[in-house]
């Protein structure tokens, strides 16, 4: 684990707990002929998850479903883990076999899971699984409460959709608690989802929490659909991505899920990892070939018969890879009922049948593995592969495309990977197909045989610094963060602003006020895209009036001259590009600093123009003070030089910049300028002679000016009724807002 991720762990959980909800147990107490074992974590996230809670402490709630279960816990099912140093507590839910039929096999596997991966035909539902599925979600809420009584700082993290109703049922009982779930696999539109009979409990579950994470922003919608079609009263901010539904306000966000990249990359460096090759590739007799690797569970969505299909028609119509290409299928099996029972046989089936058909001699097309393999082999078989395959019809990330990446130590595979998995809206560099076109699978299969090194390296070398940066610790850190700051600003509570009259008696009485307002949002409906946003002129009208009784600042992230251009009214003050810019009516006064890092942005943006002027595609987009290298159209091949060449140039000015990556730009912003928070204390400051600030905004980049108000003023949300001292449903509240203030203020 890395240091910074034990410093905000350590920071963040000195005086709370973090309670992981999810149905698959982190160690599974096994009787054997000499005694009770401990099987340790299989999959990555829950040696990751494990990783955090042995550092944070804190309870971790799962089925208990090993065979010595039972026997090593507490009265309260609870045992203490891991069991060579303990450091959290395990707590058992415990299921019967009716209930692993009906709630396991039964709802989740065969309604929930299809359903999610759009694989209509298997989709199958009896009543019994619904009821099954409602008393375990509600054996899983009691064991949480029993941990969690009353008042808590808690944090409650709810894991996949086998415990849909789970977050319902405990804010039912515990309103203040925070809770975010996390779903692993696809949210389907709602073409699909409708299909599902309980699709309104299923979204009224989830909604009792406070954040919803899913895969990518894909799913995100989709969730956001079903929720308009199916609870017409919800409000639904597609924009800032909430919803807020019988008083509760949940936040949806994209988090990808990732890897412990250090892992597999130190596995896949070790002396050993060529012995280890060798003697694999002996044992196989699979020495002296080009090799494909897929690593999967016996499953469907992973649409293993496809991609046999589309090795059959590579053999078919590139003869000469005969005896020279070997693809390596590993498998496990899981859920080893139906519809798996038959999937298995129809794989075997069609191994089976292209071995026969194109078999020589010592040599076999396909080498078909089932076997958990263990790490150490894991890995030796990714490293040695020349291309890795993954060809799910659908899948929330995929793991393994991710694990190949990390294992390609030496740069020469090329990852072949399904469009349709989550994994490919982040892996710029792999080469993608279609699962479903067989021919051109096969066609793609061969190109990357037949990839240049260089390419193959340069591909390789990206996919490998993006893996390495989103790692799974920054996933759980950016989940964990969230939860942080949505727990603290709960217990801050916030109300809706009705009786205008009154808060300003309160709150302001004799003294005089100063209106700081954010411009998008806030003034303005969000639109589309920012240029299309325009300031009516009921509004202008009313800022007008406003700034003959009061002082006022609009603070956007805009530029300035954008701003004012836009906004268009005389005697207010100006602040544009988050505050770095302040205009007072006759001059632009720019952060101090600022000034003179402009002539280091000049001398940085020339020697970006000079260094990557040969690579087509590239746009940067000068804003003064700040810069944007746009790369959305430079061709993959070319995307690990750009981020080499943009690397060396920028680690010379990392005591004056700091650069943020956002989608496919780098925004390059002095380390020195300010935010909305500074340019607003600036403007107190000079001209605000005593008054008290009234600051509106609907953005994150305005929660650095609500933290200056707080306390010395009023902060109100547009659109947020978190984070803030009060709040407004929306711009055109905002204007009757303004409204009631000229009016109080002529009062
Ligand atoms: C769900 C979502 C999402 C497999 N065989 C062996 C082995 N494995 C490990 C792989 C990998 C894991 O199993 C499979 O991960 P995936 O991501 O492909 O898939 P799901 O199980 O379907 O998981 C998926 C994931 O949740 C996380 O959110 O990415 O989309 O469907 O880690 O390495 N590991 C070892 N030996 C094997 O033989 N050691």
């Amino acid at each position: 684990m890395p240091e910074s991720f034990r410093t905000l762990l350590d920071k963040d959980f000195a005086d709370r707990r973090l309670i992981i909800v999810t149905n698959r147990e982190p160690y599974i107490h096994k009787k054997t002929a000499t005694g009770v074992k401990v099987d340790t974590p299989a999959g990555g996230v829950t040696a990751a998850l494990d990783d955090v809670l042995k550092t944070t402490g804190g309870v971790w709630i799962a089925w208990g479903n090993g065979t010595a279960d039972r026997e090593v816990v507490n009265k309260q099912s609870e045992v203490e883990v891991p069991p060579d140093s303990p450091s959290y507590s395990l707590k058992r839910v415990w299921l019967t076999p009716s209930d692993v039929d009906n709630y396991y096999h039964g709802y989740s596997n065969r309604l929930l899971w299809p359903l999610s991966h759009i694989a209509m035909e298997r989709v199958f539902f009896r009543k019994r699984f619904w009821h099954a599925y409602r008393r375990v979600n509600r054996l899983f809420a009691d064991s949480v409460l029993e941990v969690i009584k009353g008042e808590s700082d808690d944090l409650l993290w709810v894991h996949d959709y086998h415990l849909c109703l789970v977050p319902r049922l405990i804010r039912e009982q515990l309103p203040d608690i925070t809770i975010s779930h996390f779903w692993h696999i696809p949210w389907p539109d709602w073409s699909v989802f409708r299909v599902c009979p309980q699709a309104r409990e299923l979204v009224e579950g989830l909604l009792g929490s406070d954040l919803l994470g899913f895969q990518i922003p894909l799913f995100v919608r989709n969730f956001m659909d079903c929720v308009r079609e199916l609870l017409p009263e919800a409000e639904i901010d597609h924009h800032r991505q909430r919803i807020i539904y019988n008083g509760q306000t949940t936040e949806l966000r994209a988090y990808p899920i990732s890897i412990d990249f250090d892992k597999f990359d130190k596995e896949a460096s070790k002396k050993t990892i060529n012995r280890t090759i060798a003697s694999l590739k002996r044992q196989y007799n699979i020495e002296g070939q080009f090799i494909g690797i897929g690593v999967d569970r016996l499953e469907y969505t992973k649409a293993l018969i496809k991609r046999l299909q589309a090795i059959e028609l590579f053999f078919e119509k590139y003869k000469r890879f005969l005896g020279r290409f070997t693809f390596v299928q590993i498998v496990t099996a899981t859920r080893m009922k139906e519809p798996y029972l038959s999937y298995k046989k129809a794989v075997e089936d069609i191994v089976e049948k292209i071995n026969k058909k194109y078999r020589r001699d010592h040599w076999k097309p396909v080498l078909y593995i089932e076997k958990k393999l263990s790490f150490h082999e894991l890995v030796s078989f990714y490293r040695m592969a020349d291309v890795g395959i993954v060809s799910s019809i659908y899948d929330g990330m995929n793991l393994v495309a991710k694990e190949f990446i990390a294992s390609q130590v030496d740069c020469k595979g090329v990852l072949i990977l399904s469009e349709l998995a989550g994994a490919a809206e982040e892996l710029d560099g792999a080469v993608l197909i279609n699962p479903y076109d067989v021919e051109g699978f096969a066609e793609q299969i061969y190109r990357a045989l037949r990839m240049p090194p260089d390419e193959r390296r340069q591909r390789m070398e990206s996919l490998r610094a993006l893996i390495r940066e989103k790692d799974i610790y920054r996933w759980i850190t950016d989940v964990l963060s969230d939860m942080v700051d949505i727990s603290g600003f709960k217990n801050k509570k916030c109300t809706y602003l009705k009786d205008v009259q009154a808060v300003l008696n309160e709150k302001v009485g004799d003294r005089k006020v100063f209106m700081f307002l954010d411009f998008d949002g806030t003034l303005t409906p969000i639109v589309e895209t920012p240029e299309k946003a325009v300031l009516s002129e009921q509004m202008r009208d009313t800022l007008k009036r406003l700034s003959e009784v009061v002082p006022v600042a609009v603070i956007s992230g805009r530029g300035l001259d954008d701003l004012r251009e836009r906004v268009a009214v005389d005697g207010i003050y100006y602040a544009g590009n988050h505050g770095a810019e302040i205009y007072d009516g006759e001059n632009v006064i720019i952060s101090r600093e600022t000034e003179l890092e402009r002539q280091r942005m000049k001398e940085l943006i020339k020697r970006l123009k000079d260094s990557l002027g040969d690579i087509d595609g590239v746009i940067l987009e000068d804003k003064g003070i700040t810069t944007s290298v746009h790369f959305r159209r430079v061709k993959v091949k070319e995307l690990s030089r750009l981020v080499r060449i943009f690397k060396d140039i920028i680690r010379d000015y990392s005591e004056t910049f700091r650069v943020t990556t956002g989608k496919k730009v780098f925004e390059i912003r002095p380390l020195s300028a300010w935010n909305k928070g500074e340019a607003l204390q600036w403007i107190l400051q000079r001209y605000g002679d005593g008054r008290i600030p009234i600051y509106l905004g609907d953005d994150v980049t305005d929660e650095d000016a609500f933290k200056v108000v707080q306390g010395r003023g009023i902060s109100i949300g547009v659109g947020l009724n978190c984070r803030v001292d009060y709040y407004l449903k929306d711009y055109k509240e905002v204007r009757e807002f303004l409204e009631e203030v000229i009016r109080w203020l002529r009062r």
